[in-house]
This record gives C-alpha cells, structure tokens and sequence, in this order.
C-alpha cells in the first residue's frame, strides 16, 4: 500500500518511512498541486503532510475512504469540512511531539533572557561582550493555553527553573497541578509575567488572539515566546511592541509566512535586536519525528483495518 509523504516531514523521519514493511512510503512535494500530482502517480490513498495549507487540489486527488494524516499536532492546514465531504478521513499525532515542543519553549525563554544567540553571535565575530541578561529562577511565567504541551512547558519552568507559573486558557484544563495559579481573566495571567509563551491552537477563533490590546497589557520587561501557531500573533503590533520598547523581547518559532516574510514590509521582524527567531523546529528531533513518522503510519494501518475509533481523528 502506498503512503505519500510531504518531502520535508519524509526527511525527518527517513529511518522510519523506509524501513516500514506494511506500506510503501513516497516522496512528494509539499505544494498542493504538486502533492495531488504524486498522488495521482502513485495511485496513493494515504497522505501524511506538513504544516503546509491545503485547500482544494489534495482532496480531488485523495479517494473516498482515503486518509490524511497531519505528521504533527496543528491540523489548521487541513481542511476537515472539504475532506468529509469527499468522504476523507483526516488525523494527527498527538502526544508524542510534546516534550521536544515545550524543550523547545523553554530553550527559547532562556536563549531571549540572556542573549544567548546574539552573544554567540558576536563572540564569533570577534566582539567579547559579556551583556546583561535576566536570571528566571522566581520570575513569572504566563503560559496562554493549558493543554499537553503548555502544561509540559510550565512543568519544566516550575520545578526546573524555579519560576512561578500562572496558566490561562478558554477552559478547564485538564490537569492544573503545574500552576501556582490558573485563570480565565487573560489580564491577570499576563499583567505580572516576566515571560508569555504561547500554547493556544491556530483556527479562526484564535487568529491575531495576541494583538496590540493585549500586548499592552504585559510588562514592559516581558520576553513573549511563541512555538505555537504564527496565526495567533499580529506580527505587525509585535513590530511596533518592541521597537517602541513597550515589551523587552520576543522568541518566535512559528510565523504567519513561513518561511518568514514580513506582513508589512516596513515592518520586518528581522530588523529588530530584541528578537529570536527559529525555523519552525519545535518538534523537530530526531525521537519526535520517529514517533510521529510511526504514530502517522498507525492511524493509517487503523484505517485499513477499519478500526476508525482508535485513530487520532480530527474534525473542525
Ligand atoms: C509540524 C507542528 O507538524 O505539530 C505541529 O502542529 O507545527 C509541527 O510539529 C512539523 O514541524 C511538520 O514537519
């Protein structure tokens, strides 16, 4: 049986969609049409693909009763409604990219409060400046968005930085063991923070969540990591956020572009020194893209064996 892979997420996790016995795994292009096209080729009904958008192409070429599996957590690439229309199922794989995207989050926090990345910069041109960063031992974290990798993030900053750790999200969390306090009032959970990291999933609900209103409301201090969605951010009022001062830093892992290309070209983050910014690396280790590439492959096996309820189905 045949699964196309999206080229990227086929490289991160090569060992496994190689080596696997019970499907034939292809490489495609992560474009739409040269995705559909792939499948088409191949006479694939499965595809596992990226963090890419997909909007009409992928779902012609995909065939009733085929499956689309995001190689990840985030599906708001994926167009649920369209796929069910043509009756295609589509799933993630949750849980097993959680400690490497909260690793991630924390790495960043401490990169951005010390200058890591510019420091090392500058030594290796030449330039011995030992600067001033902030120590996070006792300082707040607000951690927007409760859920596995939120709660993982606040997990590692309390009992491992020390931090005093302050949950908000739109519901109930699961499990809230993690934060000294955990509130609906988004004011409060930020208002005190030394560092914002950004847990919440992008959909339509969410989209510029954190805008200029409540960028505001945050200390002037406040370093914002986000190593969620780039949607949820106004990368914009960031701009101005920080080259106004009215925030001291930000770590961004995942954009509104990506690759990054600046909203407002007058507006380019890459402009700005306060800011660190990744390529979209949250879960990519080598452990979490072995268990997503195997998690992604499962759900496909499930599929086949019509065991539809034991998949990580996603739906709107
Ligand atoms: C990507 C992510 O899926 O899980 C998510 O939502 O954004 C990432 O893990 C991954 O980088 C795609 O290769």
């Amino acid at each position: 049986m045949k699964v196309v892979v999206t080229e990227p997420e086929y490289k991160k996790a090569l060992s496994v969609f190689q080596n696997t016995e019970e499907f034939q795994c292809v490489p495609a292009p992560s474009d739409e049409v040269g995705l559909a096209a792939r499948i088409r080729e191949t006479d694939a009904k499965f595809a596992v693909v990226g963090v890419n958008k997909y909007s009409r192409e992928l779902y012609d070429a995909i065939p009733t009763g085929g499956v689309i599996v995001r190689f990840g957590v985030g599906h708001d690439g994926v167009d649920k409604t369209l796929a069910k229309s043509k009756g295609i199922l589509c799933c993630n794989t949750p849980g097993v990219l959680d400690d490497s995207v909260a690793e991630c989050a924390v790495g960043l926090m401490l990169v951005s409060a010390r200058h890591l990345g510019a420091c090392s910069a500058a030594n290796k041109a030449g330039v011995w400046n030992p600067c001033m960063g902030a120590e996070l031992a006792q300082k707040t974290l607000a951690v927007i968005g409760c859920g596995h990798i939120g709660r993982k993030v606040a997990k590692i900053a309390k009992y491992g930085l020390g931090m005093k750790t302050v949950g908000f999200d739109m519901a109930e969390p699961k499990d809230a063991s993690e934060f000294d306090e955990f509130t609906f009032d988004f004011n409060h959970a930020v208002k005190n923070a030394d560092v914002v990291s950004l847990h919440i999933p992008g959909n339509p609900a969410t989209r510029d969540f954190i805008n200029q209103d409540r960028l505001k409301m945050m200390k002037r201090s406040v370093i914002l990591v986000n190593t969620a969605r780039g949607s949820i951010l106004d990368e914009d009022a960031l701009f101005d956020a920080l080259q106004s001062g009215s925030i001291a830093g930000a770590a961004l892992d995942v954009f509104k572009t990506e690759p990054y290309a600046p909203q407002d070209p007058e507006k380019d983050l890459r402009a700005l020194a306060g800011i660190v910014m990744t390529p979209h690396i949250g879960s990519s280790t080598v452990d979490a893209c072995e268990r997503m590439a195997r998690a992604a492959l499962r759900n496909i096996a499930l599929a086949t064996q019509g065991r539809i309820n034991e998949m990580h189905l996603v739906t709107e």
